[in-house]
């Protein structure tokens, strides 16, 4: 197995971009809970993610989601972000919260109704043009609840000629990646609802045109770092929007329910050359936070993907090919096992303290006030979603 110090320049590069929704109320169907402190427009979603990066080092982008971080002026709110050591990053669109896509956005049957979604996506993408941000983020809840509802052979070729003018106008330096989930709001059928399709759909627009895995968006006891090893393998992975789950789209702290499906994603991400400067797999978060409180929830996320990164980088890909090739069934495991079971806190506390951050990030926010602070000048914070 390699040695913490082996790995320690790797960890430098590690970027893991935050959600400006993480930072809102946010709850299920049954009930909202308000958080103290909760920011009221995006400029305060984005002084709480800076805090993050501040702990952490590890967070140095937030993305928006529109029209939830709707504002008048998106350079003002780049610059404002960059006075807080933040880029604006991946602009994510929005066509589930209006009553003109009950029936679908981009897969609608009315081509009005379809363009009006079209017209959204141009809209992110101007706003992308004044944010600096390389990534448009797509994600549909189109679908059908009753077989026969609707014609999915259809909706997936209306879906294609939607994408396809969206494509046309993203800039040269700038992706689109497309988001895929199994199930909900729709329950019978999804448009995009597991990655061949989302796959299928990208590959027919171009290079610049990439999948998105958020890994609450399988069925359960999906191997999803099977996934990740044929996307890159494709090069079509584009994106990750990181959280955890027990049954559905739980939409967890990062690693929380299940560390060793982590470890396991991100040690075939690192085998597949989707880590490091080299890569353009963007790391991010999608998260909500019912009960926790939102900044150490979003702190603890990007400090459990530092671990499992760390431990990760330490399987020793040498001995491990070895014992594959050799076809030594148990040992190939425990070269991953003993990787996966090394506790690399302090080693990690160590590195921190190097590197001009707090060793224990967690206890550092939690003496620094800021929550009470904020608790008592934030008077009717925003529930996620509803930030415009
Ligand atoms: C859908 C999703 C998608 C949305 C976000 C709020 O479940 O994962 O990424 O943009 O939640
Ligand atoms: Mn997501
Ligand atoms: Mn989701």
């Amino acid at each position: 197995m390699a040695k913490f110090s082996d790995i320690s320049t790797a960890l430098e590069t590690q970027a893991i971009e935050l959600p400006s929704w993480a930072f809102g109320n946010s709850g299920t169907r049954f009930k909202v809970f308000g958080t103290p402190g909760t920011p009221r427009t995006p400029q305060e979603k984005i002084a709480d993610a800076a805090k993050v990066n501040e702990y952490t080092g590890l967070s140095p982008t937030v993305a928006l989601h529109i029209p939830w971080d709707k504002v008048d002026d998106y350079s003002a709110l780049r610059r404002y972000a960059g006075d807080l050591g933040l880029e604006l990053g991946t602009i994510n669109s929005n066509t589930f919260q209006d009553d003109d896509y009950k029936f679908g956005s981009l897969t609608h049957t009315d081509p009005k109704i379809r363009q009006k979604a079209i017209d959204h996506h141009y809209e992110c993408i101007e706003i992308m043009d004044a944010t600096g941000s390389r990534d448009l983020k797509i994600w549909l809840a189109d679908g059908t609840n009753y077989p026969g509802q609707g014609d999915i052979r259809g909706r997936q070729d209306r879906l294609a000629d939607s994408l396809a003018s969206i494509y046309a106008r993203i800039g040269e330096t700038q992706r689109l990646v497309l988001e895929y989930k199994f199930f909900e709001p729709a329950f019978y059928h999804t448009d995009v609802p597991d990655w061949g399709t989302s796959y299928a759909q990208v590959a027919a627009l171009g290079d610049r045109a990439l999948v998105c895995l958020d890994t609450g968006h399988h069925a359960p006891g999906t191997n999803i770092e099977f996934i990740v090893a044929q996307l890159l393998r494709l090069g079509k992975l584009g994106s990750f929007d990181f959280n955890s789950r027990f049954y559905a789209d739980d939409d967890l702290i990062v690693g929380a329910a299940d560390p060793f499906q982590l470890f396991r994603i991100i040690y075939e991400v690192i085998r597949g050359g989707g880590y490091g400067p080299a890569s353009d797999v963007a790391f991010m978060l999608d998260q909500c936070h019912n009960v926790e409180d939102k900044i150490p929830g979003q702190m603890r996320s990007v400090l459990n993907v530092q671990e499992m990164t760390a431990r990760a980088l330490l399987v020793d890909g040498t001995a491990l090919k070895a014992a594959q090739d050799a076809g030594d069934v148990l040992g190939a495991n425990a070269i991953l096992m003993d990787a996966f079971y090394t506790d690399v806190r302090a080693d990690l506390a160590q590195w921190r303290a190097t590197r001009g951050l707090p060793s224990d990030p967690m206890a550092a926010y939690a003496a620094s006030g800021y929550q009470k602070k904020i608790a008592e000048e934030r008077v009717g914070g925003l529930q996620a979603g509803w930030g415009a």
